[in-house]
């Protein structure tokens, strides 16, 4: 039997995504700039990347489709790592870009993420498939997966995969990791003489995969819309309420591009930013004192009320909690062998043993359930912070805070009665807007013109998006010009730099200008639900965020 499928997305599988000019007139050719190279550790890079090093960057003009094969070829699609909406999109456009320049081309998905290149577990994407997710959120088409390609042994084993599918080309979805590991995929398989080529497409609700030529990752627009939707919702339960501080943790490993889009949106009364306090070198009570004074201030004016953002990484830009964290990790690196056969509880008795001064007097004040967190590490040796409950930590902090000060006389009047939320998982499947279905569509588009081109090693990327559709500049980026080297796992590694938020960029300046108003007034902003139908000026916005860092040299390419 047929799925059921809902009113709203029957109606949405009808929406045609619009693409830049170039790819809707159809006449068009890749055109490659001069060599270009990364900002820093350039020896290094070319002596890891030798084949793929120095492209030139690629911009698609107006052309009569010179160096784009029309001969039928095979590409697959991968997901890889969290969830962003519009995975789905950017599949529907390698599809309809590739069986537009010759039907007998076929398409195939890897399922389940990079894990399923390596266990050749994968599907032929057929027209009926894919008709189905047409502008729908989620990566359920062909799920995702973290795993890595990395060993001799996954290279080998992708190698032969994906040659026994006569593939052009392998494009890989995923963020800065995943874009890194396409370069080292792409670098592995011209080496070995393979006509299979490698190219990635940016995605990640977090917004940290961007660069001067990266503008925005796709998935970000929708979540912080889909978040700022129930914030807004919040703040209005709040002022009607006049009764809760609602403590609001929001997802983004490491960047607070997240949290402060959504301050942007919905001007909240607090919003912290990793960032700042890490350049700050701000401690755990520091913010507390911060949140605490604002309440207080608030409640000399008659409001009991409010609402704070958190960002998820937070934990590991507090400086105090940072110490702490690295100290753990140096203690589970070095005393792996005492640690293994224990249990949670006992690797817990014995890191707080091995903790001393500051660090442990700062892990002692932490909830179990955090300290436990605190001392667990993924496959990629993160922190798993989306599990710690920072905003419930601080609430319990503040809320001590304000007890002490009642206690001397100090906070007469204040009534402190505080709830979290965490919005995360929330976010990333929502529906997309018409920004990320326009976005990733594109993209997509794009990524199957550069299997056509044949050329291997690179990002794909959309510009010029604070402006409309058909002004957008698609083109894409040799992954080693965006590479340079970090520690990881105490090894010199190239790695795509994640853009963290800047504090002299215009995002965050407009949004420091305004906080201190914001902590006390009441100016809360409502943004409502994402709408699909309806005024463009509604409809296809994009971020505050990408408004206030483009609206420039928007202006300035649009004049040209
Ligand atoms: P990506 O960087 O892979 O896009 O994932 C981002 C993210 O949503 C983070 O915001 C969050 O910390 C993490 O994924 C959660 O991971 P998981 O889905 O494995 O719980």
């Amino acid at each position: 039997m047929a799925r059921e499928i809902s009113p709203l997305q029957k109606v949405r599988a009808a929406y045609e995504p619009k693409l830049p000019k170039i790819f809707k007139e159809g006449n068009f050719k890749p055109q490659i700039g001069a060599p270009a190279f990364p900002k820093t550790d350039k020896a290094q890079i070319k002596k890891l990347f030798p084949k793929t090093y120095g492209q030139g960057e690629v911009k698609f003009v107006k052309g009569k489709g010179e160096g784009l094969t029309t001969k039928p070829i095979n590409v697959a699609v991968i997901l890889s790592g969290g969830q962003a909406p519009g995975g789905h999109n950017v599949i529907v456009g390698v599809f309809d870009a590739i069986k537009a320049a010759n039907s007998k081309s076929k398409v195939y998905g890897f399922k389940k993420g990079p894990g399923g290149a390596i266990k050749n577990n994968y599907m032929e994407l057929t027209k009926k498939y894919v008709d189905a997710y047409r502008n729908t959120g989620g990566f359920d088409m062909i799920m995702s997966g973290r795993d890595k390609i990395e060993t001799p042994e996954q290279l080998a084993a992708c190698k032969a995969n994906f040659e026994a599918l006569k593939l052009s080309a392998v494009i890989i979805i995923g963020g800065d990791d995943s874009n890194t590991n396409a370069a080292v995929l792409a670098e592995y398989l011209a080496a070995a003489g393979s006509p299979v080529k490698v190219l990635g497409v940016p995605k990640t609700i977090d917004g940290d995969m961007k660069n001067e030529q990266i503008e925005t990752s796709f998935g970000f627009d929708t979540a912080t819309k889909t978040y700022s939707e129930l914030i807004g919702n919040i703040e209005r339960d709040a002022s009607s309420a006049v009764k809760y501080w609602h403590f609001i943790k929001l997802m983004g490993r490491a960047a607070s591009h997240v949290a402060l889009e959504c301050a942007l949106q919905t001007q909240p009364n607090i919003c912290l930013i990793s960032e700042e306090v890490k350049e700050k070198g701000t401690t755990l009570s520091e913010i507390v004192d911060y949140i605490a004074d604002v309440v207080c201030k608030r409640a000399a004016e008659g409001k009991n009320y409010g609402v704070v953002l958190i960002p998820e990484g937070l934990p590991e830009f507090i400086s105090d909690i940072k110490t702490t964290i690295d100290e753990i990790s140096d203690i589970l690196g070095k005393d792996a062998k005492e640690l293994e056969n224990k249990s949670k509880s006992e690797r817990l008795i014995y890191i707080e043993k091995k903790l001393k001064g500051h660090s442990a007097e700062v892990f002692h004040s932490l909830p179990e359930n955090d300290r436990l967190i605190l001392t667990t590490r993924d496959n990629h040796g993160n922190v798993p912070l989306s599990q710690v409950e920072t905003e419930k930590l601080l609430m319990t902090l503040v809320g001590n805070k304000i007890k002490d000060l009642k206690a001397k006389g100090k906070a007469e009047g204040v009534k402190f009665s505080a709830l979290g939320h965490f919005f995360g998982y929330e976010g990333r499947c929502a529906a997309p807007s018409n920004f990320d279905a326009d976005y990733c569509y594109s993209l997509g588009y794009t990524a199957a013109q550069m299997a056509r081109a044949g050329l291997t090693g690179y990002t794909v990327n959309v510009q010029n998006t604070i402006m409309p559709a058909d002004k957008w500049v698609a083109g894409a980026t040799p992954v080693t010009m965006m590479l340079n080297m970090e520690q990881r796992k105490g090894k010199p590694t190239p790695v795509i730099k994640k853009a963290l938020v800047e504090t002299k960029g215009k995002p965050f300046k407009f949004f420091a200008s305004q906080r201190d108003k914001w902590a006390i007034e009441d100016c809360f902003t409502y943004p409502g639900s994402i709408q699909y139908f309806g005024p463009s000026e509604v409809c296809d916005l994009p971020t505050k965020t990408l408004i206030l860092e483009k609206k420039d040299s928007g202006k300035k390419q649009s004049k040209k």
